[in-house]
């Protein structure tokens, strides 16, 4: 079912629309993060199309002038695909389909698309056939016909033109199935879970390609596959790791993004059940992302879903190595300083301050910087929650500065 790498990158357009909510600033922040999601499925961005409206259009999103500009350019320069910022319904997607004759995906199908294609683990790909048939459902009708010749590339990684003919019974018989095989799978990994005994356990979270995997590769000395694309890791790993004499779990799993559909949160329950059960979060932010504030609010609007927030979390401020800051140059009298122009030292007097106690910290995992912190902080929180848990295990575990006294 999730098959095909296409090592040629196939030629894209990206459709984004601006509203009331949402400027022109805005949009091209969210382009060039669908800009990067088609690179990591295989993409090139050939050009940028945007239209200023009040609501999109219910048939066909975009208006039809502009519609035809996107169809002619389409024509005109070997366009595979037209990919829309935005959820489209199923009947827009028919009808501009129609219109373009060329595949046309939204954000959600991109992003089944590139978790369909980093699915390694057999459990990663049931859990993401789950979703791309629960994507498929409701667009069955009349889908693909017109597409035969043009198989394969980006959104075709998926349920597919066998199903064209077929109904919509045999997909939701193929639901029910993958909802029986991940059933299994999870109870499996209930045990698994239960057999880890008694220790803390604490999991990374966090915006995708933050450096989750690399900050696990750093303290737990494993080899987690990490890369500057987008949704590198897609199962759980779990390590246990040890700061001066005190052990605990490490998880590292699944990243998160802006609009993470819903079909994908849902199938994906039971990796995310690390995050549920976890006793400790850290959450991993790119300091050094434009838009990092708003990847925060992505990120606790998804631990709101999976009921996650207000776990003991610790923020983790990462990749400081790369932050830049605006710069208003002494004679430009005209630009305000906001937010993009602070220092990280001013930086950490705002709301940084105030996260949970002290509880923010500023690294870089790729190099190494204030991992002392970052250990100290971490044994510190692991500690707290051993002792209260055991506490007559006191004493085994002194005070992160106290460590290794006795025998000096
Ligand atoms: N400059 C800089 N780059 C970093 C740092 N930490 C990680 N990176 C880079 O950021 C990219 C993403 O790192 P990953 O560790 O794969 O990120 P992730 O959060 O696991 O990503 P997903 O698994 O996709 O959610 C890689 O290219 C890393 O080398 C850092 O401290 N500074
Ligand atoms: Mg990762």
């Amino acid at each position: 079912m999730i098959e095909k790498t296409d090592l040629s990158y196939e030629r894209t357009v990206l459709i984004g629309i601006v509203t009331k909510d949402q400027d022109q600033e805005k949009l091209e922040e969210y382009l060039d993060e669908l800009e990067f999601l088609t690179y990591t499925a295989g993409g090139e961005v050939i050009k940028r199309f945007s239209q200023r409206m009040d609501r999109p259009d219910p048939k066909t999103f975009i208006g039809s002038g502009k519609m035809n500009d996107v169809k002619e350019f389409a024509d005109e320069n070997d366009i595979g695909a037209v990919i829309f910022d935005d959820e489209l319904s199923p009947a827009q997607q028919k009808n501009i389909e129609k219109i373009l004759k060329c595949k046309i995906l939204d954000r959600t199908g991109l992003i089944l698309d590139i978790f369909a294609q980093r699915a390694k683990t057999s459990y990663a790909r049931t859990q993401v056939e789950l979703a791309q048939y629960e994507y498929l459902l409701p667009r069955l009708a009349g889908m693909w016909t017109h597409l035969e010749r043009q198989r394969g590339g980006i959104g075709m990684r998926g349920p597919g033109e066998t199903e064209i003919e077929t109904d919509r019974r045999i997909v939701r018989d193929k639901i029910s199935l993958l909802k029986k095989k991940l059933e299994t799978i999870d109870r499996q990994m209930e045990v698994q879970r239960g057999n880890r005994g008694q220790l803390v356990r604490v999991a990374l979270v966090g915006y995708t390609n933050v450096g989750k995997s690399t900050l696990m590769n750093v303290i737990s000395k494993s080899d987690v596959f990490a890369e500057n694309k987008l949704f590198a890791t897609l199962d759980t790993t779990v390590r246990k790791v040890v700061i001066r004499n005190l052990p605990f779990l490490l998880s590292d799993t699944v990243g998160f993004i802006r609009k993470l559909p819903t079909q994908l949160v849902e199938s994906f329950k039971s990796t995310l059940d690390e995050v549920r059960e976890a006793d400790l979060l850290l959450h991993i932010v790119d300091i050094s992302h434009p838009n990092f504030e708003e990847h925060i609010d992505s990120v606790n609007q998804i631990l709101t879903e999976i009921k996650s927030l207000g776990k003991p979390t610790i923020m983790v401020f990462n990749k400081i190595d790369a932050y830049q800051p605006e710069v208003i140059e002494e004679d430009d009298l005209i630009t305000e300083k906001t937010s993009a122009h602070y220092t990280l030292k001013e930086w950490k007097r705002t709301w940084m301050n105030k996260v949970g106690d002290g509880n923010a910290l500023f690294i870089s995992a790729l190099n190494k910087e204030n991992m002392e912190d970052f250990r100290r902080k971490v044994y510190e929180a692991v500690r707290e929650i051993h002792i209260t848990r055991f506490p007559y295990n006191n004493f085994l575990y002194p005070e992160y500065d106290k460590y290794g006294e006795e025998k000096e």
